[in-house]
């Protein structure tokens, strides 16, 4: 046995002992590092090689290359035994007769809460669900609705203006001239979303809020219809005992307009601060679609005709749930958002 093939023995029985008694993988790569790394033994010999006579070198060179598959053996086993070794401790550190941790679960938001049940009493009233972008032009939001060019609620003191002929829409409407546009009579739907206006955050008003459009539009649709469903959607939101009341009132997009109220759900009707005394409150507007909304979207208004109306759900969740300020609804308090 010539000095090389001593040094390869000597090490081997030396690494066998070390890894079989390694206990973590620090261990493991130090063996490594002394004989496979680039410093290491093994490199160190196999430069030595050159030095020993030539009818050795076979078999010495043999014996070099099974005893580096030997120690990476070793060390694949090593590795194994302590991964599994790892395995073990954790599953150990896991006691399955504990009970388990919970979670706090979110709820939904009073807004989200209405929106939902706005949606469900018209759902049960044949409307179907429309969506649109919160980013309109100012074609969809005004011009298709009849909005005369000097109308206030196109000012920018009011809208929110991109300066490329976007703006932020102020109403949802321009959802419902969307659907006309791609579908024919009859059409049917509510239009619930988030809305932008310019005005300075009070007690009621905020940048932006949100709100639900309704739109029927068929042959021989009438006023008559749109009472019904308002009454419906009143009985439905607040109770048996909830009147409405109609009053006249102006929108360029529906004529005739009207805004609509509830006998007050505070006081039944008696008289209340929320209803400054009067018995009603204010819920939101109306009206018959204007023909020239109709022939805007391709509809021939000697044919057809629909209604439209419009309701903030902030403020129904205000009445609905009683909260004074708008203001509470987006502070993100958990006090108050817990208690629905
Ligand atoms: C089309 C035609 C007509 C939707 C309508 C109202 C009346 C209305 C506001 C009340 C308070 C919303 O929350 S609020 O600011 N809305 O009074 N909205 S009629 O009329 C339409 C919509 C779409 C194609």
């Amino acid at each position: 046995m010539n000095a090389i093939e001593t040094k390869i023995r000597a090490a081997l029985s030396e690494a066998e002992g070390k890894l079989a008694a390694a206990v973590d993988a620090a261990a493991v790569e130090q063996v490594r590092i002394e004989l496979l790394g680039r410093n290491g033994l093994f490199p160190a010999l196999s430069r030595e090689m050159g030095s020993i006579p030539a009818e050795e070198r076979r078999a010495t060179g043999a014996l070099f290359n099974t005893g580096r598959t030997q120690i990476e053996a070793w060390m694949e086993a090593a590795k194994e035994r302590l991964n599994a070794g790892a395995a073990k401790q954790a599953a150990a550190a896991l006691d399955v007769t504990l009970p388990g941790r919970r979670t706090g679960c979110g709820h939904k938001h009073p807004v989200s809460i209405i929106t939902d049940e706005c949606v469900a009493i018209f759902r049960r009233m044949g409307f179907i669900v429309a969506e649109g972008p919160e980013i309109e032009t100012v074609y969809y939001n005004f011009d298709a609705l009849n909005a005369p060019e000097d109308h206030p609620s196109r000012d920018p003191q009011d809208t929110f203006y991109f300066g490329d002929g976007r703006i932020l829409r102020s109403q949802t409407s321009p959802v419902q001239v969307r659907v006309m546009e791609s579908h024919q009579p009859p059409v049917r739907i509510v239009a619930p979303g988030r809305v932008f206006r310019r005005d300075t955050p009070d007690a009621t008003h905020g940048m932006n809020f949100h709100q639900i459009e309704g739109l029927s539009i068929d042959k021989g649709v009438s006023m008559a219809d749109l009472k019904s469903v308002l009454q419906r959607f009143a009985t439905e939101m607040f109770g048996e005992k909830v009147k409405i009341r109609l009053r006249p009132h102006f929108f360029p997009f529906t004529e005739p307009s009207v805004e609509y109220d509830f006998s007050c759900v505070m006081c039944g009707g008696a008289g209340c601060p929320v209803c400054k005394h009067s018995g009603w409150i204010e819920i939101a507007g109306a009206g018959m679609v204007d023909p020239n909304v109709l022939k805007n979207v391709g509809y021939d208004p000697e044919i057809y005709s629909g209604y439209a109306f419009g309701m903030g759900l902030e403020r129904l969740a205000m009445l609905r749930y009683r909260i004074g300020d708008l203001r509470y609804l987006y502070e993100n308090d958990v006090r108050f958002l817990e208690q629905f």
